[in-house]
């Protein structure tokens, strides 16, 4: 396979409206972006995802764009998003943006000439249909709960269609306009210095030939529209769309793409992210899938470390000799990764957010990283319903009550998995609203500010902070370079419960990278002689003969003879 400019690097996920405030409007913005530049750097990040900055109602907090090559004020200025191009570029760091395509905002123009005419050029943007009996065209659920079909106002029985929120409507991309809009739009912000994007809920653009109802799957009636995926048109459609993108706009640019995508085949992914695929890289969504519910996610069940690992380690065997998939422990449409994959006892244990970190960091593939992760920001507190802001959990708290729980059941489900956990501002310090903003923020911090911030940690030998840039540094050092990241993949141990361990093998070296996820201490088998322990995340592990002694929650990487 041959390498690419950005397999040895490392991602961070910045969303920008909780990252950092500049101007006390409550409201995190591009300046503050460009203010911690030199923590990303020293962090050891190098590419940083940006989620959308573009303008818009922030109906779905930026999902939704009304205008693909303008910068919302509430983020700051086109010279921002420069200045923030120049300020990486300075620092060896690259900017990738969120591409969202599948659908734009109800208020961007296009989607407003389409209502003043859907038999015109720009209802040919979207998806116009016709109702059936006074009903909309098909029973599809949108991902957010509904009727993915809202009606056309003023227009007697037409409904345009939405597979997220109302003010989401969705591209036709079988028109050879739309297509031609999005290369160009894309082919625009990569000449202007992006390097390149991160593809936003993209399987959805292929539709099928014809919309149908499918078998209602809950007492609402409707169906899951995902259900339209698997048709074989609505794939080959998918397939020939990305091409387009890729032929005509990411290949020529050298672009790092990394795709949202979820239901892929694995017979798929050498297509999504093999030798000149689709993308780049995609991501590996197997553990957050894990435990869903046809119900809806406030039914999913809670993993556990050895759910995270299996998941983990099936991915990896996947994509070895394929491709580089994208690993994360969360992002913003998730709950915290500590909170969810570590039993909640151990949740808030520095030394257990560190045993997953190792885990997450050192696995094949891309590590991204995403905000306030490095410093073991954990789930936040919902007093009632109506502190949420997330139109997602909203949502589902309806579908939890239409299931028949109680108000109480249904909050405390859906605050486990809420979106808005991963959306609380970050916490820089103990000082005023964690040091995000002058100002009142947006969303309230997680009241653990206090002792989770990244000033606490900055530094300070043991903290999480310190122990994520070091094994940033042990993947970036040249003597391992080659073998953490283009190295084989080797499970140990697995049928071990709370043991993570797994080998490393390339450029003549074999690195054994072992994590305790349990509060007990744990024996392990070496395979193979040990040479030299590399790192360990809380003091020395114990080592006689060729059995490796980890104490609880610790995590060591020892390179074997
Ligand atoms: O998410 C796509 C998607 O499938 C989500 O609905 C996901 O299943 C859900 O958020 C899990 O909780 C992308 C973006 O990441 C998300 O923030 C947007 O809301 C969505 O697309 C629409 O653009």
């Amino acid at each position: 396979m041959e390498r690419q400019w950005w397999q040895d690097k490392v991602c961070y996920q910045i969303w920008p409206k909780s990252f950092k405030d500049s101007n006390g409007d409550g409201v995190g913005d591009i300046p503050g972006i460009i203010d911690r530049l030199d923590y990303l750097k020293e962090l050891g990040a190098d590419i940083l995802w940006l989620s959308p900055v573009y303008k818009s109602p922030l109906a779905d907090e930026g999902y939704d764009i009304a205008d693909y090559r303008g910068i919302d004020p509430r983020f700051g200025t086109m010279e921002d998003m420069e200045r923030l191009l120049a300020e990486t570029k300075r620092r060896g760091m690259y900017v990738v943006m969120d591409l969202v395509v599948n659908h734009c905002s109800d208020e961007h123009p296009w989607f407003q000439k389409a209502l003043a005419d859907p038999e015109g050029p720009y209802g040919k943007y979207f998806y116009f249909r016709k109702g059936k009996n006074g009903a909309p065209p098909t029973n599809w659920r949108g991902y957010f709960g509904g009727s993915v079909w809202s009606p056309v106002p003023g227009r007697e029985d037409l409904y345009y269609l939405h597979l997220f929120c109302k003010k989401q409507p969705d591209l036709d991309w079988e028109n050879p306009a739309v297509r031609r809009e999005v290369v160009e739009m894309v082919n625009w912000w990569l000449d202007k210095g992006v390097a390149g994007f991160r593809v936003d809920a993209i399987v959805n653009i292929g539709k099928p030939e014809r919309f149908e109802d499918f078998a209602p799957d809950r007492p609402d009636g409707l169906a899951d529209c995902r259900k339209m995926l698997a048709d074989p048109v609505s794939r080959q459609r998918l397939h020939a769309y990305l091409g387009q993108l890729r032929d005509e706009a990411f290949a020529p640019h050298n672009a790092f793409t990394v795709g949202e995508v979820f239901d892929t085949d694995p017979a798929e992914l050498a297509l999504f992210i093999g030798q000149g695929g689709f993308f780049s890289s995609m991501f590996d969504f197997a553990a957050a899938c894990w435990g869903g519910s046809p119900k809806g996610w406030y039914d999913a069940k809670k993993p556990g470390p050895d759910n995270y690992r299996d998941c983990c380690f099936d991915s990896a065997l996947r994509a070895a000799g394929v491709g580089f998939l994208s690993n994360i422990i969360e992002n913003h449409d998730e709950p915290r990764g500590a909170s969810r994959y570590l039993p909640e006892e151990a949740a808030n244990d520095p030394r257990a957010q560190k045993a997953l970190a190792a885990v997450q960091m050192l696995l094949p593939g891309l590590p991204f990283l995403y905000q306030g992760q490095e410093i073991g920001m954990t789930n936040t507190v919902f007093p009632s319903i109506d502190a949420v802001d997330d139109v997602n959990t909203h949502g589902e708290y309806a579908a939890a009550l239409a299931a028949g729980l109680a108000p109480g059941e249904a909050l405390a489900r859906v605050a486990r998995w809420s979106r808005d956990n991963a959306r609380t501002p970050v916490q820089w310090s103990a000082e005023h609203a964690a040091g995000f903003t002058a100002g009142t923020p947006w969303l309230p911090v997680n009241p653990n500010y206090a002792r989770v911030n990244a000033a606490a940690q900055q530094g300070v030998e043991g903290s999480v902070l310190e122990f994520y840039k070091s094994l940033i540094r042990l993947r970036k050092n040249d003597k391992y370079k080659e073998v953490l990241v283009w190295g084989g993949f080797e499970p140990v141990h697995q049928e071990q419960a709370g043991l993570a361990a797994f080998v490393r093998a390339g450029g003549g070296r074999r690195l054994l990278i072992a994590s305790n996820l349990s509060g007990e201490a744990q024996q392990v088998e070496l395979p193979g002689a040990a040479k030299e322990v590399l790192l360990c995340s809380d003091g020395a592990p114990g080592l006689a003969g060729d059995i490796l002694t980890l104490a609880p929650w610790q995590a060591a990487v020892v390179e074997l003879a």
